[in-house]
């Protein structure tokens, strides 16, 4: 058994994929964030299909947002969650916004505003995207968005195009 995290920040991550089983592979990235020591998890939201933003020659994805409680400092939770990336065939590619088994966002780190060459959070996307606004606010009705105003708000703005809602949350 890991030891509970006692103090710690509140942060939410965005699960996307859109290769190899998809609904497998944010399952076992969920499972995979949950083992890293010094993290536990809060909530996780139902999985949501959507079309692909950015290029349209390539599948649909996944999508799902999680809330952990954690002791690492961004950067270190940065490089954890790259490592899970990679653990999972995660294959980096020149084009933006290309297909990937998973991508793994920090969306929310606490109150805090970063910005360093690796690492912006919130996530740039975070206020347009309805593929992380709808899980979000699922898990999270009441949450602000550092700089950027509340979730309900921001959803109010940003509308659910083909968003689906793929299953209950196990
Ligand atoms: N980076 C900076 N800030 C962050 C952050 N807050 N969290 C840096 C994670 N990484 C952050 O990311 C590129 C670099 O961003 C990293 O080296 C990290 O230091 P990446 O994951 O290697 O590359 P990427 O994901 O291709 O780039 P990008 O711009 O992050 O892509 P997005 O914005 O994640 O978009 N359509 C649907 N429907 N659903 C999706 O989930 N996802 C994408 C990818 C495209 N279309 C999509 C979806
Ligand atoms: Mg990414």
């Amino acid at each position: 058994m890991k030891n509970p995290v006692t103090d710690g920040v509140v942060v939410y991550i965005g699960l996307g994929s859109n290769l190899a089983n998809p609904v497998e592979q944010i399952q076992a990235a969920r499972i995979a964030i949950t083992q890293l020591a010094d993290v536990q998890e809060l909530a996780f939201s139902d999985l949501y299909r959507s079309s692909p933003m950015g290029p349209q020659d390539q599948p649909d994805y996944v999508n799902a947002v999680m809330a952990v409680k954690t002791d690492l400092p961004p950067i270190d939770l940065l490089r954890c969650l790259q490592r899970i990336e990679n653990n999972q065939g995660r294959v980096r590619k020149s084009e933006r916004w290309g297909a990937r088994t998973l991508d793994l966002d920090i969306l929310i780190y606490g109150d805090q505003l970063i910005e360093l060459p690796d690492l912006i959070v919130p996530h740039v996307g975070i206020a347009e995207r309805a593929f992380v606004l709808y899980p979000l606010y699922q898990i999270a009705p009441q949450l602000q968005v550092p700089g950027k105003g509340s979730v309900a708000d921001l959803l109010e703005r940003c509308p659910a195009h083909e968003l689906k809602k793929l299953k209950a949350k196990g």
